[in-house]
């Protein structure tokens, strides 16, 4: 390896030291001293360099933050210093008593001084420096042990590589929130929407779910950011060598940490109410999700004499913001149709702002939930979204009901094709049951086309709406029988991206059985059930011909399913769809050589979920064979490994579980949306 010359060496610490303070002013002080195109610039220099001589390489260059490879799994380390949750007080009667709590405790009552902070709605991490340097950083896990995922901590710019400042202590610990900012949530979910993956609840999902990513590279495109709050520095005459938090605060920004600039001392219950009211309006202006303030008494002294008890400081407090619950009007109902002709009732309101997205519409659920409701036309309703991604109407407001307005009523026919609903008696939705409605034919078509199932690209929701409104399209099978010269006047379909899309739709023709299997969209089939059952029944006539009770008999099928599954095919209108499929040539048959697993990742592959309480449609079992379908695994207990709570009615102590864990919570609606189905398949 060529010996770089001593200049070279001086250039590339200096070009080093400049692109550090670029990122420190642009990530942490968030105010920029270089143009992004003068530091790529730059950053493309020291690359040159360093690739040239990797011994000029040092471990807090710029360039190490994205590391290339994939992580396997990640590792479960115990945190040198247990990481608390916080003790939440939703009233300014809770904050009192919990002042009085910690009073009595002492000799004789003080004049506490507090300081403010608000409190980021993200994700816990637990970081590790040695001779100044990132060693680790870590998940919070259950608070005694997390994740190692110190890869995908580096991507996050506004955590310094190397801590800055002379006299830097040997072992620093340092805890904080990532999280992502509101306008990259957004971006990010209107991608996933776009490659039909199911959207993040909420940001702080989003960077919990992020910080698990096992690739650093997606990890670093997301675009984390992070507020250090408690700096530890181990060393023998203790870890909290200074006098208050403020000081800490401060000394964590010396040493380049990003600190939320919004805290505040206070010395009373005034003082501190006056905070909590300024924020409760004022956050609605932040670029990122606040779910209320942290109060902390200001005096470590005073901290190390209260102690903690098993779960959270004495010492510490979050004054919690109400679930956002904002009132509206209900401009109209309408029904949707989903995929198994299931129709749900979805409010249109009028547009408001709540907790940091807009909201125009909200899921009604069902008929049951409408006839609870009382909804009228016109109505103005409580809209909530304490954290879901779909917005529910909480209760209707009758007092400002409009004079004569009309109850909002189910419809009897469907509101596509005019056949009569029906309402399985052991069901609370109501069922379009006409296989040719055309919204069912187009939700049969999409699921045809997505990733897990036949995968064809190019056939979004935009090309099937046409294709069925022109009837290009009555059925599964007409698929195969489209040509070029058919489409390529569809509007945005030229000849080319036609050409390319009946060859896409040909080229299924050859998929894995299971996959057609998975695509045919029988209740309870899904991608996990649709691989054991091709397994086992390695033709369509095999599967067709089986009796409930053989099918039952397959490990992970349950009667239930397998009642489905002979029920789907007793149906005339499936027998002519399997002999059309035969007859334009797809394989319902096992190939040996080709049968693989479903390449696309099932939205729940390698989670592991936890479920509490009644959910309101779904039973244990029903919800247990969703999230195996979609590559999930349910487990009875609350761990570190959880990483989803399914949380329905009076739920149980694993909610309080999850909470302590900061482990996302879901609820039925969410859980359908995260594994891709609609709110009432
Ligand atoms: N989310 C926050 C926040 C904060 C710690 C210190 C000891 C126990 C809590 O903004 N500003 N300050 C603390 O102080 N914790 C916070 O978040 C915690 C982390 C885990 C649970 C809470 O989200």
């Amino acid at each position: 390896m060529s010996q770089p010359s001593p200049q070279l060496q001086d250039q590339t610490r200096k070009l080093r030291q400049q692109l550090q303070e670029a990122a420190h002013a642009y990530y942490v002080l968030d105010a920029p001293i270089m143009e992004d195109e003068v530091y790529d610039r730059l950053y493309r220099e020291l690359q040159a360099i360093e690739q040239e001589y990797p011994q000029l390489i040092a471990p807090d260059s710029p360039t190490q933050r994205v590391g290339d490879k994939p992580a396997t799994q990640f590792t479960s380390v115990p945190h040198n210093i247990p990481l608390y949750s916080l003790d939440n007080a939703f009233t300014l009667e809770e904050f009192a008593k919990w002042q009085d709590r910690w009073q009595t405790r002492l000799e004789q009552p003080i004049t506490p001084e507090y300081i403010c902070e608000l409190k980021i709605d993200g994700s816990a991490l637990a970081l590790t420096y040695e001779e100044g340097l990132l060693v680790r950083g870590l998940t919070r896990g259950d608070g005694e042990t997390g994740e190692e995922i110190t890869p995908n901590v580096k991507t996050i710019r506004s955590i310094p590589l190397r801590l800055q400042g002379e006299r830097i202590p040997p072992r620093v610990e340092v805890r904080g929130e990532a999280f992502l900012p509101l306008d990259t949530f957004e971006r990010l979910n209107q991608e996933r929407q776009q490659n039909q993956e199911s959207p993040f609840a909420n940001p702080r999902n989003a960077a919990a779910g992020t910080l698990r990513q096992l690739d650093p590279q997606i990890v670093a495109q997301r675009q984390l950011r992070f507020f250090a709050y408690t700096l530890y520095c181990p060393s023998d005459e203790g870890d909290r060598p200074f006098r208050t938090h403020q000081d800490a605060l401060q000394q964590l920004q010396d040493f380049g940490f990003r600190v939320n600039p919004h805290r505040q001392l206070a010395r009373s219950i005034e003082e501190i109410n006056a905070y909590y009211e300024q924020w409760e309006q004022q956050r609605r202006d932040l670029p990122y999700l606040t779910d209320g303030v942290v109060v902390k008494l200001n005096d470590i002294a005073l901290q190390q004499r209260l102690g903690f008890t098993q779960k959270a400081p004495r010492w510490a407090i979050a004054l919690k913001y109400p679930a956002e619950e904002v009132p509206t009007t209900v401009e109209s109902v309408s029904f949707q149709v989903g995929r198994t002709g299931a129709v749900t009732p979805v409010a249109n309101l009028k547009p408001i702002q709540l907790a940091g997205t807009t909201v125009s519409r909200a899921s009604l659920h069902n008929g049951d939930r409408l006839r609870e409701l009382d909804l009228h036309h016109g109505d103005t309703v409580v809209v909530r979204k304490a954290g879901e991604i779909i917005p529910e109407v909480v209760r209707v407001l009758p007092k400002l009901r409009p004079e004569g307005a009309e109850a909002v009523k189910m419809p009897n026919h469907c509101p596509e094709c005019q056949q009569p609903l029906f309402k399985p008696q052991d069901e609370a939705v109501m069922r379009c049951v006409n296989r040719s409605c055309p919204a069912i034919l187009r939700g049969a078509l999409k699921h045809w086309g997505s990733r897990g199932a036949l995968d064809i690209d190019g056939l979004g929701d935009k090309l099937i709406a046409q294709l069925c409104d022109r009837r290009f399209l009555n059925s599964l099978a007409d698929l195969y029988r489209l040509r070029a010269e058919d489409l390529s006047h569809l509007e945005r379909l030229g000849h080319k991206s036609a050409t390319k899309l009946v060859e896409s739709i040909q080229h299924s023709k050859h998929q894995p059985w299971s996959r057609v299997l998975y695509g045919l969209g029988i209740r309870h089939v899904g991608a996990v059930n649709a691989q054991t059952l091709a397994q086992a029944f390695p033709t369509v006539k095999e599967l067709a011909q089986a009796r409930p009770d053989e099918i039952a008999e397959i490990k992970g099928i349950g009667p239930e399913i397998a009642g489905a599954i002979a029920e789907w095919f007793q149906l005339r209108a499936n027998q002519d769809l399997i002999q059309q499929l035969q007859e334009v040539g797809v394989s319902l048959e096992s190939h040996p050589q080709v049968e693989t697993a479903p390449e696309s990742p099932q939205p729940l592959a390698g989670q592991t979920v936890v479920l509490t309480g009644t959910l309101p449609t779904l039973s244990r079992t029903q919800a247990k064979t969703l999230i195996e379908e979609a590559g999930g695994k349910v487990t009875g207990s609350v761990s570190s490994k959880t990483n989803y709570v399914v949380v329905g009615e009076n739920p149980g102590s694993k909610q309080a579980k999850a909470e302590d864990l900061g482990i996302p919570q879901l609820s039925e609606a969410q859980l359908r949306e995260l594994v891709g189905l609609s709110p009432q398949e």
